[in-house]
């Protein structure tokens, strides 16, 4: 059961209270719900549905403790703003606050600063101007099911990405005010959330302080228009436009101001790709230098067709879905029946914003017999999606052209 009460701390801003959600014992329930089709090349085929989580619609169950919760594909097709309710999960550590007390929450800023920050909710909502924007957060590991071969990690079909509009404060603008030192160079940053175990490394990310202090890496009370959902990071999340969501640290209540590079955990030993084009390697291959994981790389889906359907031999069919172009927008996103030998032009939907999703459609007339529907995206730096999938050993920004196999007859 879901208990909620409300207090109207953001209705200045028009956006309602801010609400507690105790989530106590949620997925507890999760085992009774139906189930999805969700072929992945290692299996399983079918993964629960579940309605048992705060403030979510029906989600595909990937775990429940921490919750991992993929957004069902067809939400994409519907618009290209992800619902909230229907918004992707991803959680490292169990523990993780069911209630957040609005009043007495505090955002601290520490470490190489003039002035030590504890900023409250209203400080934050109140207090600094407030800017929006529209941009995709995709896990790392996004569709990591159909990388083969298959590696360790949450399976995740295609659906653990989202586009949201943010609206928040500028986190240049909350390091102004505590003053940043000479010589710093980095910031990091943790949430509420604790390992279950003691001696397990808190989940804490950063930044270097140019990024940090870019104008455009965010501090956000809301998306789409209502405050966060608990499990998207209520009350406070950073968002860093263009860049994976390992970033994009949730129920953020610390930032810390380094004068050394950040040398912990989530730094140093997670979240490390192959220093290659488009972080691609061979199995076995070794001997390649790490780096962390930064910049997303360009997509494309379909997503009003489902594959291995029927459609008509000789009728005109409509094919449309989204792409983002990752760190600057979609220029063009060409579709292919002929394995990629040529691509036909789609005519792109309305620009929300260069970090967001764009729609995307089409038609074609397709002659009886397998249709392959291939789609590429190219963003505006002219970097198109590869034919063939990368690989990494943690299966990370996979990006590869996306192809759809249907029938027609
Ligand atoms: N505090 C906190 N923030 C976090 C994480 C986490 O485990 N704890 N996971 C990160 C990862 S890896 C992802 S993919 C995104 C998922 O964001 P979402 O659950 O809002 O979709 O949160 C990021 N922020
Ligand atoms: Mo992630």
């Amino acid at each position: 059961m879901t208990r909620t009460t409300r207090r109207s701390f953001l209705g200045q801003a028009g956006l309602g209270g801010l609400m507690i959600v105790s989530g106590a014992g949620w997925g507890d329930t999760a085992s009774a719900q139906s189930t999805v089709d969700l072929p992945l090349p290692g299996g399983p085929d079918r993964r629960a549905m579940t309605t048992a989580f705060p403030q979510k619609g029906p989600m595909i169950l990937q775990r429940t403790r921490p919750p991992l919760l993929e957004t069902p594909f067809e939400v994409f097709d519907r618009g290209v703003f992800t619902p909230n309710d229907a918004f992707y999960v991803r959680w490292h550590w169990a523990v993780i606050p069911t209630e957040i007390d609005v009043a007495s929450f505090r955002l601290s800023v520490r470490g190489h600063v003039d002035k030590e920050l504890s900023l409250s909710l209203k400080d934050i909502v109140d207090g600094l101007p407030r800017v929006e924007l529209a941009a995709v957060n995709q896990c790392s590991g996004n569709s990591r099911g159909f990388s083969e071969p298959r590696v360790a990690g949450a399976q995740w079909a295609n659906g653990a990405m989202g586009n949201a509009r943010w609206m928040g404060v500028k986190l240049k603008d909350v390091l102004d005010r505590a003053g940043v030192k000479p010589g710093a160079v980095a910031v990091r940053f943790a949430g509420l959330d604790e390992p279950v175990v003691a001696d397990a490394p808190k989940f804490m990310k950063s930044l270097s302080l140019d990024h940090a202090r870019d104008g455009e890496v965010m501090i956000a009370y809301a998306m789409n228009g209502e405050q966060l959902p608990l499990l998207n990071g209520f009350p406070l999340r950073l968002v860093v436009p263009g860049w994976y969501s390992t970033y994009w640290v949730k129920m953020l209540d610390r930032i810390e101001v380094l004068a050394t590079p950040d040398e912990s955990f989530w730094m140093k030993s997670a979240y490390l790709v192959p220093d290659t084009p488009g972080a691609n390697m061979k199995p076995g291959q070794t001997g390649l230098a790490m780096v962390p994981i930064t910049s997303m790389v360009p997509r494309s889906f379909i997503t009003n067709l489902k594959g291995g359907e029927t459609l008509k031999a000789g009728a005109k069919v409509a094919v449309r879905g989204i792409a983002f172009g990752g760190t600057t927008g979609v220029k063009a996103v060409d579709l292919s029946t002929d394995g990629g030998a040529t691509w036909q032009p789609t005519v792109l939907g309305k620009d929300e914003g260069k970090y967001g999703f764009r729609q995307w459609q089409t038609e074609v007339t397709p002659p009886a017999g397998d249709l392959a529907l291939m789609v590429r995206c190219t963003n505006d730096d002219g970097l198109a999606q590869p034919m063939t999938n990368n690989w990494n050993g943690s299966a990370f920004m996979r990006n590869g052209v996306e192809t759809l196999q249907v029938k027609v007859a």
